[in-house]
């Protein structure tokens, strides 16, 4: 088999890009070693930015989307008891967030593949990367019993964290890491949120907790855990208690219980893998980097990658020029180190850290209460959380 790019994982990023390049007349193939329901049954991330809704109308996938996607004008910290609204609209000029599921995000995507007749392989195993430093690349991959080739002009590495692109340049890359001693515990309940118009942000000496929500009538939940708690170890009956007692008793109040449809323990990671780009292979999304989900930035830094990839990949292709390829890991690294920091500093503003105990905690408190209070720092929070100019 032959393809102009052959796109590694079938998660947002390798699904954007297929339909990005396919709208421009690139043909692609996308190799993934889960099945369809598998990646459409994890559930992550919720909040988008306004990017990362242009770019899925701009793959033509944005109908949905927009019908059903809930606009946010602003968050709410909570602490000391007491919440804090950040009109996050009102602070960036009128820029805004749009609540919408990970996993719908990649269902119209993969809908909108399968309906365009482009390929992807699914339970594709072993999949091997060669010859990306020449011009002729290729991947090896089994699948049904017997190993296959598919030659290409481009490899997309968009196989998020664990997968094989980066692992397959492992010496030639710098990695920056900062693992946090905690995890998230999340729910996801078939309830009305507590606050369909505000995701919520705690800050309590039980820990972090967090509100969300995918729909009017179905809610996202997070707490702090310790990173050595097990799924098993939390009744929905413990989690509904511990996220009441981290917020204040007005909106614990409010919050509508339910049975968990979906409850899983996420570790937190900053990381960055420098270049993002090795001859004519390219990383994209988590395979090149990681942030904590304090800032709901993971997928909408994957869809800026996309944006420049798909871009530069365009330009080659068509236009013969190197340009965008050559300056693709300069650009997207430039973003990433910035929601680096914003997501770092995010996690480390409200989360209990076990070595800083009391002081931490009340330091905190100081510089939360300076924050709702200052408006240079709340305009700080609020332009990162709608996402930086590209
Ligand atoms: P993915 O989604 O991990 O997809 C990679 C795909 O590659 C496949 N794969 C392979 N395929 C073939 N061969 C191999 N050797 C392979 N190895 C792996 C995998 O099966 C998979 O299908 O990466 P991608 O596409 O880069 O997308 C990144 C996002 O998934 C991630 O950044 C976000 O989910 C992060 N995130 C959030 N981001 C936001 O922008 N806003 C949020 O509100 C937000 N909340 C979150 C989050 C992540 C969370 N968790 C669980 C980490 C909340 C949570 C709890
Ligand atoms: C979510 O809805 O899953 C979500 C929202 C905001 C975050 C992280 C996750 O910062």
């Amino acid at each position: 088999m032959r393809t102009q790019v052959a796109i590694i994982g079938a998660g947002p990023s390798g699904l954007l890009l297929g339909q990005l390049l396919a709208k421009a007349g690139i043909d692609n193939v996308i190799l993934e070693r889960q099945t369809g329901d598998y990646v459409l049954g994890r559930i992550r991330a919720g909040i988008l930015e306004q990017v990362t809704v242009d770019l899925m109308r701009e793959a033509g996938v944005g109908e949905r989307l927009d019908r059903e996607g809930i606009v946010h004008h602003s968050i709410e910290l909570v602490f000391s008891g007491a919440r804090h609204p950040i009109d996050v609209h009102g602070l960036t000029g009128g820029k805004v967030v749009t609540a919408y599921g990970q996993t719908e995000l990649t269902r119209d995507l993969m809908e909108a593949r399968a309906a365009a007749g482009l390929p992807t392989v699914y339970e594709a195993a072993d999949v091997a990367l060669h010859d990306f430093d020449g011009d002729k690349p290729r991947l090896t991959y089994r699948k049904d019993g017997q190993t296959h080739t598919l030659e290409c002009d481009f490899i997309a590495g968009c196989d998020g964290f664990h997968g094989v692109s980066r692992a397959t340049v492992k010496d030639r890359v710098t990695e920056y890491e900062k693992v946090y001693p905690f995890g998230w515990l999340g729910v996801l309940s078939e309830t009305p949120p507590v606050s369909p118009h505000a995701i919520v942000y705690g800050n309590s000496e039980r820990g972090f907790s967090l509100c969300s929500m995918r729909s009017m009538t179905r809610s996202r939940y997070y707490v702090q855990v310790p990173v050595s708690d097990q799924v098993e170890d939390w009744s929905d009956q413990r989690f509904w208690d511990e996220l009441k007692r981290r917020v204040d008793p007005e909106l614990a109040g409010r919050i509508v219980t339910g049975p968990s449809i979906e409850k899983s323990i996420a570790p937190l990671r900053s990381f960055v893998a420098e270049p993002m780009r090795f001859g004519r292979l390219f990383l994209a999304g988590d395979a090149g980097h990681i942030v904590p989900p304090t800032g709901a930035k993971g997928l909408n830094l994957a869809a800026t990658d996309v944006k420049y990839l798909s871009a530069a990949l365009i330009e080659f292709l068509k236009d013969k020029s190197p340009h965008g390829i050559d300056t693709y890991s300069e650009r997207c690294l430039k973003r990433i180190w910035k929601a680096e920091r914003f997501s770092w500093w995010l996690t480390t503003l409200m989360h209990r850290f076990p070595d800083t105990e009391g002081f931490g905690q009340k330091v905190q408190e100081a510089e939360l209460d300076y924050l709702v209070n200052s408006k240079a720092l709340s305009t700080s929070l609020a332009e990162n959380y709608v996402g930086l100019p590209l």
